[in-house]
């Protein structure tokens, strides 16, 4: 008995070509590498099929209201395609519910090789629906009282040090000029450095180190774990006077991340979001999930600072990437790149902190400053400054000092001259961009 296909399959129904979305219609926009058995309306019809209201029969349960509400493949190339979506599949502020649609079972399909969600259009009514960042970029000046960018750094090694080294670390980093002290992103509650001392003994130098220096201190204090032990982390830390917490977000994944967020607003405190394991679905640029979309999702969900890559650095970060997030986390208003990304607005939501780490010292600083162009930003430098010939103090001086020669339009050279803390890093570093 032969299947007559034309009275299963209606794929087709879900291209529409030249369908106009309605404003208020959600738009991805996907990367595809077809299957060699199937054409490509057989591809595009399907991405937009499962990602909505569809599977692999026509269905007598189907009604008219139901079937308006299918995605449309409405504009493609032989490997790109636009899918848009009717607002009233998605729940607003439900991000585990976005995901599971439009980065879901499509990606599982026979009919792709390979699938990249680049970016996803989100309209004006889904991003009134999130909470946004609860201070953003504002957290320079409600903190801080002064103008970014904001220099973190984390205690190196990674993990292994006691308390009483970590914040040991901590004290000649917060005196060396350092505004925050952050955890790595392994670091949680093992049993050489457990969370609630770790926090308490931070504190406390932290009050030591502002009564030195004059200058406000703070610390991005990693509550990676359980929901509900997370909860209770932030709480501790809120205790203790610190205004911002960090969480991995893909770790964790999107609802702990959304649970936070509504904490960081009751106990009005800010959020930096560690990206750890982002690379696995994020690096290859045939398969996956863009860092961009994932960056824009963590804005609307309400993150206050993200990692986005720093260029020069260890870890991957092509320029144009780094400067397309840049401008989806700074600005309001997102005009379509073709293929890179697509248009998006931000209506009044507020903006979220870009923060370039990983494999920073002195001597590349003012060319990520430079890239960046804006100093609404923050710097991560670990290995950096505790690899500095004198040692964590000077290195942090040093660093301090390579900012300072930037903002004043100066060589590092010309700086070093009255600086020998630079002057020593530049001897051991030079200009290295490591791999
Ligand atoms: C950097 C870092 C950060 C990376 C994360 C690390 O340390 O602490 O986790 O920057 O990567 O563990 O490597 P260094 P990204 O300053 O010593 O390199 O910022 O790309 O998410
Ligand atoms: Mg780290």
């Amino acid at each position: 008995m032969t299947n007559d296909k034309e009275k299963i399959e209606w794929y087709h129904d879900f291209i529409d070509r030249g369908y106009k979305p309605k404003s208020d219609e959600l738009i991805a926009l996907y990367y595809f590498d077809k299957a060699d058995e199937i054409t490509i309306d057989d591809t595009i019809g399907r991405l937009a099929s499962e990602s909505s209201i569809g599977t692999w029969t026509t269905l007598e349960t189907l009604d008219d209201r139901i079937y308006s509400m299918r995605g449309r493949s409405f504009w493609n190339t032989d490997n790109l395609v636009k899918i848009s979506y009717p607002l009233v599949l998605w729940e607003l502020n439900n991000i585990p519910q976005l995901m599971s649609g439009i980065a879901g079972n499509i990606f599982g399909m026979k009919a792709v090789k390979n699938l990249r969600l680049i970016d996803t259009s989100l309209p004006i009514e889904y991003i009134k629906g999130s909470p946004g960042p609860n201070m953003g970029v504002e957290a320079i000046e409600r903190i801080f009282k002064k103008e970014g960018p904001l220099l973190a750094c984390v205690p190196k090694p990674k993990i292994g040090m006691t308390v009483e080294q970590h914040c040991k670390v901590g004290w000649d980093a917060w005196t060396g000029g350092v505004d925050l002290i952050k955890d790595d992103e392994n670091l949680t509650s093992q049993s050489f450095n457990k969370f609630k001392d770790r926090v308490e003994q931070l504190a406390k130098t932290r009050d030591k180190a502002e009564q030195e220096t004059g200058e406000i201190k703070d610390a991005l204090i990693n509550v990676t774990a359980e929901t509900h032990e997370m909860e209770k982390r932030v709480e501790i830390i809120h205790e203790n006077g610190f205004k911002y917490f960090m969480v991995d977000i893909v770790t964790t994944g999107f609802s702990a991340v959304q649970t936070m967020r509504n904490l960081a607003g009751d106990l009005d405190m800010a959020i930096h979001a560690h990206r750890a394991m982002h690379a696995t679905f994020t690096k290859h640029s045939n398969h996956g999930i863009s860092m961009y979309f994932l960056a824009k999702l963590m804005r609307l969900i309400g993150v206050d600072t993200i990692h986005i890559g720093t260029v020069v650095g260890k870890l991957d970060s092509p320029k144009q990437d780094v400067l397309d997030m840049r401008d989806l986390l700074l600005n309001q208003e997102i005009l379509e790149d073709e293929g890179r990304h697509l248009s998006q607005s931000w209506g009044t939501m507020k903006a979220t902190l870009p923060c370039a780490s990983g494999g920073l010292h002195p001597g590349v600083l003012p060319e990520v400053l430079t890239v960046y162009g804006t100093t609404d930003m923050v710097l991560q430098v670990g290995g950096g400054i505790h690899g500095h010939p004198d040692g964590t103090y000077a290195g942090s001086k040093a660093t301090v000092q390579a900012i300072e020669a930037w903002k004043e339009n100066i060589t590092l050279e010309e700086k070093a001259r009255s600086s020998p803390e630079l002057k020593r890093a530049l001897e051991k570093w030079g200009y290295l961009k490591p791999v």
